[in-house]
């Protein structure tokens, strides 16, 4: 009763990961590498025909892909874990809300900044890239303001603060110049404490390094 997922490391693949660690779940990783386009290969496209990851195969089969679909799923899979505030209460109404808003005002963007290429002529693929990363920093901005600390909701832990922390590190659809000029501390804080989570830690070794 084992987990495939399917992502590269750095990828989004990381805040499915993470979750599958605190969850305790068994699973494998099998390695999509985007630098070698692989997500675009039809072995891929069979698993997401959005050629996207990550992807992530179920024990009792069936695939979830949107990594928003797949941490809830996996809150689901595992409510031992705590993984999100009390079902209908009204933290876990705003868990809901700022991971909708992660998952539809920044993600989106990080296409945008990464193959500005896909959208527009080459020419004008620089200048894409930059309006999109100034979209990604507005929207880290507004999640910056919401950090309860030292975990993004009052109640503590979930993978709000999974998913927060992944977004935070994606130096390259950012602009790492605007992320060490220190505009989102909450968020590197709550990062920081996400990466020392015993269960996390080696994922995120992983993933993004020390
Ligand atoms: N809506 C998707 C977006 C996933 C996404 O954009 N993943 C990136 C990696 S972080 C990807 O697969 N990019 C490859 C590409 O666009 O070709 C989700 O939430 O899972």
């Amino acid at each position: 009763m084992t987990y495939i997922l399917y992502g590269d490391k750095g990828s989004g693949a990381f805040s499915a990961e993470a979750v599958l660690a605190e969850a305790g779940a068994p699973y494998e990783f099998k390695r999509i590498s985007l630098e070698k386009n692989e997500q675009r290969e039809p072995s891929f496209l069979a698993i997401n025909p959005s050629g996207k990851m990550p992807a992530l195969r179920l024990p009792e089969g069936g695939i979830v892909t949107e990594s928003l679909a797949i941490l809830l799923t996996l809150a689901d899979h595992f409510p031992n874990a705590r993984l999100l505030p009390p079902q209908a209460g009204p933290v876990r109404t705003q868990a809901y809300r700022w991971l909708a808003f992660m998952a539809s005002e920044i993600y989106p963007m990080v296409e945008i900044s990464d193959y500005p290429e896909r959208f527009v002529e080459k020419d004008q693929a620089k200048a894409l890239r930059e309006k999109a990363r100034e979209r990604i920093r507005e929207r880290l901005l507004i999640v910056e303001r919401m950090v309860a600390g030292p975990w993004f909701l009052p109640t503590g832990f979930s993978i709000v603060d999974i998913y927060a922390a992944m977004f935070s590190r994606w130096r390259g659809s950012i602009g790492s110049k605007w992320l060490e000029e220190g505009h989102i501390p909450h968020l590197e804080a709550l990062a920081l404490e996400v990466s020392h989570r015993p269960a996390v830690a080696p994922v995120w070794q992983r993933h993004f390094g020390g």
